[in-house]
């Protein structure tokens, strides 16, 4: 079993060819951008890859701190979601242990995160990274219908900083994107919001009727995105791994929403 349970096949009207390309080209950034160019970029694309945004010791300090949190998952205070062929440990920025978790905590805490989502979203409208996934995916077992593997927009819109440990393309789990999906998708979303429980929204594209390209890169590479693109993991083959980071940085508008369809869903008021 992989991810989450319910899939629902979200609309399997093609995309229009005009708001969306598989030009690689477009989304790769060789040159360190500004906060305010990824922002533009990710309003644009719904995505934008940086290759070697972290390298030498620090991805190297980044890898050891993923083998601490991974190892010690069970004894520590994290959510952890164990599936076949995924481990995911949910740490809670707040309550990680800095002097442990140096780079963990500067990298996903750094001014740069930071003022890009605040190009993003507007000043004092989201929390920067409150929750930072650390999850380590190992070979599949033939196709892969639901999220994170098929291609999905997330119900709970989110802008992640996602970063690649290991080398990563389409043998060992790239994610896959359609750049300029957000658009539509977001629409959807938005409109869908108003009459159904976020849990119940169709979020889930047939393939290969979407196309998408993978997001490949060397170990260090991060690419933000928001989680409105239509987005999934590639399968991995025997034998191989991949292992990642990524931020999850909410406006207070969804962090509020969520919240609302919690207490919806639990009876409170
Ligand atoms: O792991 C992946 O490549 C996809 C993850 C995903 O669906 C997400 O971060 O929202
Ligand atoms: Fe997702």
């Amino acid at each position: 079993m992989n991810g989450s349970p319910s899939t629902v096949t979200a609309d399997t009207t093609p995309f229009d060819a005009a708001s969306v390309s598989t030009d690689a080209r477009l989304i790769y950034r060789d040159v360190r951008p500004s906060p305010a160019e990824i922002a533009d970029a990710v309003r644009q694309w719904g995505i934008v890859v940086l290759p070697r945004f972290v390298d030498g010791a620090q991805l190297k300090q980044l890898n050891d701190e993923f083998d601490s949190l991974i190892n010690q998952r069970r004894s520590r205070d994290f959510g952890v979601d164990e599936f076949d062929n995924i481990v995911n440990v949910r740490v809670i920025r707040d309550r990680l242990d800095a002097t442990q978790f140096p780079q963990v905590a500067s990298l996903f805490g750094s001014e740069y995160m930071n003022q890009v989502a605040e190009n993003y979203y507007g000043s004092g409208n989201y929390r920067l990274n409150g929750e930072i996934f650390v999850s380590e995916l190992s070979a599949t077992q033939g196709p892969q219908p639901n999220p994170p593997f098929a291609l999905h927009f997330d119900k709970r819109n989110v802008l992640k900083f996602f970063i690649y440990l290991s080398n990563t393309d389409e043998r060992n789990g790239a994610m896959r994107a359609l750049p300029g999906s957000h658009m539509r998708n977001r629409r959807v979303r938005e409109h869908e919001m108003v009459g159904t429980t976020l849990q119940n929204i169709e979020n889930v594209f047939p393939e290969p009727l979407t196309p998408s390209i993978p997001i490949s890169g060397s170990a260090g590479t991060m690419f933000v995105f928001d989680t409105d693109v239509c987005h999934g993991a590639s399968t991995v083959e025997p034998g191989l791994t991949r292992r990642t980071m990524r931020g999850h940085t909410h406006s207070h508008a969804m962090l509020n929403a969520m919240a609302a369809d919690f207490r919806a869903a639990h009876g409170t008021h």
